[in-house]
């Protein structure tokens, strides 16, 4: 059977990040000083087969830190934790290092240094996702109010329009996020916040690779998780940029041929907590079925590399 030519144009930047390579390899190295099993609270990543290769090696996911026994080290997800729980796990005495990523991190800090400035916070980010409970975690409950649309600035009730302050989620649509703060600044001119959002380097330069490569293709893959927030968006920013049809896919076989017959150019990307090896097992599975040649399209490079914590660089 001859297979229908195609060409697969490859995004880039895609895939892994600098603070979810960091977070994986606390765990990797925690593994390696404490010995399995050591505990995880919340997935350290927003990914299946990242999690799993881990629990192979010994690593437990829990939810909460009332799920840790008290004995074991446990290990923070790169997304953030409120502040009462790093507090509770030292309250208990239990080891505990934090795979917060240092971009996420800086946002706690902004927050915290606003309402030090009596400024009331305002958080953009999109409610009961892990990011945005440990941002709004920072202040005492109910201090931060979410704003997770335009509609909600209408709506948001301030205790003062000339003293409030905002901060984002780091994986936000840079899209949506711009009308949001525009939406804010109008209402509250006075309102201080970052120079634009807090969206993080990562999540900015993937959405603009898939905002070149939409307008060129039948369809956009997306190699992510349904729980990662970046992966969706990336599915969301494609079809706005004009692909007429985009699809998250964790691994290949979740791919939909049917969408994709006759289809003469496709889109692949990765969210941030991604694996390659699961972008080339779709290049792959796509090779099968098509003559493939690829494309690649570059929009940025990246060289941002983050520390792990001391205690992991320290002997045990
Ligand atoms: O759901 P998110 O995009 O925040 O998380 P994910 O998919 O695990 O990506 C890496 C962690 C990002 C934190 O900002
Ligand atoms: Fe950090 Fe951005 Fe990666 Fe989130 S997506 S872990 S903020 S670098």
């Amino acid at each position: 059977m001859t297979r229908p030519p195609l060409t697969l144009f490859l995004a880039a930047p895609r895939g892994f990040c600098a603070g979810v390579d960091r977070a994986i390899k606390i765990v990797e190295m925690a593994l390696e000083k404490w010995g399995a099993p050591v505990y995880v609270r919340h997935e350290i990543v927003h990914n299946r087969y990242v999690v799993d290769g881990l629990r192979a090696k010994g690593a437990v996911f829990v939810e909460e830190l009332d799920d840790c026994p008290p004995d074991r080290p446990v290990i923070f997800s790169a997304h953030g934790v409120p502040k009462s729980v790093p507090a509770e796990a030292a309250r208990r005495e239990m080891v505990y290092v934090d795979a917060t990523c240092p971009l996420v991190s800086k946002v706690h800090i902004e927050a915290q240094r606003h309402a030090e400035n009596g400024l009331q916070m305002i958080m953009i980010g999109h409610k009961g996702h892990p990011e945005t409970i440990g941002t709004m975690g920072q202040l005492p409950d109910g201090d931060v109010l979410l704003v997770e649309t335009v509609d909600d600035v209408a709506r948001v009730a301030v205790r003062d329009p000339e003293r409030i302050a905002y901060v984002t989620q780091t994986t936000l649509s840079v899209d949506d996020t711009a009308d949001i703060v525009s939406a804010l600044r109008a209402r509250f001119p006075a309102i201080v916040g970052p120079h634009k959002e807090d969206i993080c380097y990562a999540t900015t330069n993937r959405q603009e690779a898939v905002k070149a490569i939409a307008p060129k293709v039948d369809a956009m893959l997306v190699v992510g998780a349904p729980n990662s927030s970046n992966s969706r968006r990336l599915v969301e920013v494609a079809a706005r940029a004009g692909c007429g049809y985009s699809q998250l896919v964790q691994r290949a076989g979740d791919i939909d041929w049917r969408a994709l017959e006759g289809a003469r150019a496709i889109g692949l990307t990765a969210g941030a907590s991604a694996p390659e090896t699961l972008v080339n097992e779709v290049i792959e599975a796509i090779n099968a079925r098509f003559d493939v040649t690829v494309d690649h399209v570059e929009t940025a490079v990246e060289n941002v590399e983050f520390k792990v914590p001391r205690i992991l660089r320290q002997p045990a």
